[in-house]
């Protein structure tokens, strides 16, 4: 691993330093929420701990003498106001649920980073044209109903009940009734959607989940555009049979099928990797077995399919591939096949203004950045679709993410909270 940079002080803007201590307190205070064995965190959307960690963030919101507006889904907005309360607001922000066995950064970082760099603003009275929002969006993480930026998704009104069909967790719930308990139906998906027009621009500081910035030896990540997901279940459907009194040729193991779909998903992503334009990751991250038990053939099996690319074409060409493999499986093996369709995104581009302000500001300090595509999801991704939308990245130690191990140094933290700061000062007050 090169040795990053060596870390200096973060420099302020006239003098103005975020306040490292109380940025890093507040995010271990969350990421001892959901912490288990091995300092695995998990926080799945709508469970008690995840619930937890909001209502801290809303406690340091008040702290912070923010104004606090929380929406139908539990999206929490903290606002600080500038000379003109009604000029279209800044919002910096990301997620607090995590995926199952997860890190303490994905996500906190950049709503206490977000939080930390408006109480430095509001403390030090630094003068804003235009509001500033906090914000942190209910279920950013795909982990419990497949589903990814639930909360950022209907902020853009961007979800749409043909969406939430297959969206359901591995214990029956669907989400579709989870959000009918909070009174959100068919009827009112969009009744979240903010209006484009009361926001200026959105900003989230993320860690990079990938081994660049580390690679390179930089500390800062400046993001040009979002890989988004093709997001799919494959069912296959054989003969649930003895284990023991079965003959092999007589057999319709769905798992065995399973098995050559999950070995053609890793293949035909690594051919098209091999390209440098539009390169592909494909990932079978969940399978259900039924009957599931050690002396049955398996009769029916359920995989969860990702398929990413920074471009659509690459994305949905695999996909596509993906399916009619599964198809052909089928086919041979004398099984039924379901594709059950999740969602499909398309790659976003990141507002290249938001990314300048960012670059103009390392440019001054002296900080080495790289420009970069983001291979993971944020909600940025739909924030973009209302909004100028931008990212900074910080180093994630040896790019791990997703797992206990995940790691990002102190100092890159403050960096990147400092760097989130000071853009937002510029673009609230930018004459739009
Ligand atoms: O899955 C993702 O890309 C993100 O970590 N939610
Ligand atoms: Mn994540
Ligand atoms: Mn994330």
């Amino acid at each position: 691993m090169r040795q990053l940079q060596k870390p200096h002080p973060v420099q302020s803007q006239n003098g103005i330093a975020i306040n490292q201590r109380r940025l890093m307190r507040d995010l271990n205070a969350i990421g001892r929420i959901g912490i288990g064995d091995h300092g695995a965190v998990t926080r799945l959307v709508f469970s008690i701990k995840e619930l937890r960690s909001r209502q801290l963030l809303i406690h340091l919101m008040r702290q912070a003498g923010l104004q606090i507006h929380i929406d139908a889904i539990g999206n929490i907005f903290g606002r600080l106001n500038g000379k003109d309360s009604k000029a279209p607001a800044v919002l910096a922000g990301s997620h607090l649920d995590t995926v199952i066995h997860g890190g303490k950064y994905d996500g906190p970082v950049g709503v206490i980073g977000a939080l930390e760099a408006v109480r430095t603003i509001r403390e030090n009275q630094i003068p804003l044209h235009s509001p500033v929002e906090v914000v942190c969006f209910v279920g950013e993480e795909s982990s419990r109903f497949g589903f990814s930026t639930l909360g950022s998704s209907l902020v853009a009104g961007e979800v749409r009940a043909k969406d939430l069909a297959n969206a359901v967790d591995p214990q029956g719930t669907k989400l579709e009734h989870v959000l009918a308990s909070l009174g959100i139906t068919r009827r009112n998906l969009t009744s979240l959607k903010r209006a484009p027009k009361s926001l200026k621009a959105y900003l989230e500081l993320h860690i990079e989940q990938g081994p660049i910035l580390e690679a390179k030896g930089k500390r800062i990540g400046l993001v040009t555009s979002i890989a988004a997901p093709s997001r799919f279940k494959a069912v296959f459907k054989g003969r649930a049979d003895h284990s023991g009194t079965t003959p092999m040729e007589m057999r319709k193991d769905a798992l065995v099928a399973s098995a050559q779909l999950i070995e053609y998903v890793e293949k035909v992503c690594r051919k098209f990797s091999s390209m440098k334009k539009g390169r592909v990751v494909g990932t079978v991250g969940a399978m259900k077995i039924e009957p599931g038990v050690i002396n049955a053939v398996p009769g029916k099996t359920e995989l969860s399919i990702d398929i990413r690319s920074t471009t659509a074409r690459s994305k949905d060409r695999v996909a596509r591939m993906v399916k009619r493999r599964a198809q052909e499986i089928a086919r041979r093996r004398s099984i039924g096949c379901e594709i059950l369709p999740i969602r499909e995104e398309n790659p976003v581009p990141l507002d290249k203004r938001l990314l300048r302000v960012t670059q103009e500001i390392c440019d001054q300090k002296g900080i080495d950045y790289e420009i970069m595509p983001s291979g993971a999801g944020h909600d940025a991704m739909q924030m973009a679709k209302i909004t100028a939308a931008g990212m900074i990245f910080i180093p994630s130690l040896r790019g791990i993410s997703h797992n206990p191990l995940e790691w990002t140094d102190p100092e890159d933290i403050s960096l990147g909270t400092q760097l989130l700061m000071e853009t937002m000062i510029r673009i609230a007050n930018e004459k739009l």
